[in-house]
């Protein structure tokens, strides 16, 4: 059996029910087999069974009092996996569906992301089976105070900075600040996607969105195509999806479809982006009230369905495992050209070989939504020197990091004998830093 092989079987064995970590440990490794067989000393130094078990995970119970007096109890994760080349770096997801596996596949996939970026973070990620869905402001600040209270013993901002990720935004990011800063007596930049008036950063809020749309469009300018004037589908309707579209619609798309968990709505005319901002950011409401403002759209109540309205561009920016095989070939059918991952591992294993099966221009969401983090850790360089760059600076410095990650994942793919495979390029361009890091600081 080979050293890949091996390492995987390992994982498994030692993380039962976890199969969105085996997933994502899968699909780097087996791209790494023609590194590995460059490299024989990783196997006599143990590098990817280090490599595959996190530093330190941290399980924590989060007890907090509801509106009605009722004591809650929630489970609080944080998995400190990687920090050969910077302190641990990564989001905290509250979702109900969270879980050690799941908060570990994040991790993994962090590792390698901010690698590519270029900038000194390593990998970390966490979160809460917590639902932030209907609960009142006090009811969220009372979970972020709890959560906090017991997770600021294990971060800070030279060990391990959190930032949002699925159902936590600038809302919980800043009363888990207050209550960090209050604990500590420290004013210290620990988590990134702070407001602008406490140390946030210009275009935290939009880097995600915007560097996927950025990413995109330089891999399909290599195919002499653009986002002008193509007919573009985005999944999900949070922050990274509401800045893709934004960043899509300026650079000369039609976005025709938006969804949330609910259900998809469908705009032949092109979804107005207002509209979605103020049902999603300002009412927290579902995305079918957007039919109550624009009668001529339709809402179709299947998550997934969304894959069928015929597209050149698509975005997959909500969740994992949010398309599958059988949405992968209708989208080729329908004659769509490129897909381009803004969350974290949106395609299955299986949508993603019809896809390279098919030459589309597919980006894998390390790479392609690095944008998020990338401009996380400008945020703790800006906190570092206590000075802020403008928006123009930090959006210039935003789309260099996105096109520097796709030449480098491009070039890595060719070195390789897989030309056009940025899956295989992200993973060897990822791991090869961390490598050496590792390789570098001893067996540790
Ligand atoms: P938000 O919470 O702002 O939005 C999430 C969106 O995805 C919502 O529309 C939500 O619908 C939908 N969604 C979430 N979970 C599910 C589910 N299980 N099934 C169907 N729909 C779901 O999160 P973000 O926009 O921040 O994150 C979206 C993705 O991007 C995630 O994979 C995240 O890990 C990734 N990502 C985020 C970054 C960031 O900077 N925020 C950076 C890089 C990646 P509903 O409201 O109905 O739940
Ligand atoms: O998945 C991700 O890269 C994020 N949720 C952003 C992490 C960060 O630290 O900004």
């Amino acid at each position: 059996m080979s050293y890949v092989d091996n390492v995987l079987q390992r994982v498994i064995k030692l993380n039962p029910a976890e199969p969105e970590f085996h997933q994502a440990v899968k699909e780097v490794l087996e791209s790494l087999e023609p590194v590995i067989e460059r490299h024989p000393e990783y196997e006599q130094l143990g590098l990817l069974e280090r490599l595959t078990e996190p530093e330190r995970q941290v399980i924590f119970r989060v007890p907090w009092v509801d509106d009605n007096g009722n004591v809650q109890v929630n489970r609080g994760f944080r998995v400190q996996f990687n920090s050969a080349i910077g302190p641990y770096k990564g989001g905290l997801r509250f979702h109900p569906s969270v879980n050690l596996g799941i908060i570990k596949f994040l991790a993994f996939e962090q590792i390698f992301k901010n690698s590519l970026t270029g900038l000194p973070i390593g990998g970390g990620k966490g979160g809460s089976d917590f639902d932030p869905k209907g609960k009142s402001d006090g009811e969220i600040m009372r979970f972020c105070q709890s959560f906090i209270t017991e997770l600021y013993r294990h971060i800070g901002a030279d060990t391990d900075v959190p930032a949002g990720d699925i159902g936590v935004g600038a809302r919980e990011i800043g009363y888990m600040y207050g209550q960090y800063k209050r604990i500590r007596n420290a004013y210290e930049g620990v988590l990134t996607g702070k407001g602008l008036t406490y140390g946030g950063s210009l275009v935290r809020k939009e880097a995600t969105g915007y560097g996927l749309v950025y990413f995109v469009d330089e891999m399909i300018k290599a195919k002499g195509k653009s986002f002008e004037g193509s007919t573009v589908v985005v999944s999900g309707s949070g922050n990274v999806a509401i800045y893709a579209v934004e960043k899509a619609q300026a650079l000369g798309a039609k976005v025709v479809a938006m969804s949330d968990s609910g259900g998809y709505i469908y705009d032949p005319s092109g979804i107005r982006l207002d509209t979605i901002k103020l049902i999603k950011e300002v009412q927290r409401k579902r995305i079918y009230e957007y039919t109550e403002y624009h009668p001529e759209a339709e809402y179709h109540d299947s998550f997934t369905g969304i894959w069928n309205i015929p597209c050149d561009i698509a975005l997959p920016c909500a969740t994992q495992n949010e398309l599958d095989k059988q949405a992968a070939l209708t989208l080729v059918s329908n004659g769509c050209f490129a897909v381009g991952e803004g969350a974290n591992m949106p395609s299955t294993p299986e949508a993603v070989e019809v896809f390279l099966n098919n030459g589309i221009l597919f980006s894998p969401g390390k790479a392609s939504n690095a944008g998020g983090v990338a401009v996380s850790a400008l945020e703790m360089s800006q906190n570092s020197m206590r000075y802020s760059w403008s928006f123009e600076e930090v959006d210039a410095k935003l789309k260099d990091i996105m096109v520097n990650i796709y030449r480098r994942a491009s070039e890595a793919a060719r070195e390789y004998g897989h030309e056009g495979n940025l899956v295989v390029g992200a993973n060897i361009a990822g791991f090869m830093k961390v490598a050496d890091a590792m390789m570098a600081q001893g067996i540790v």
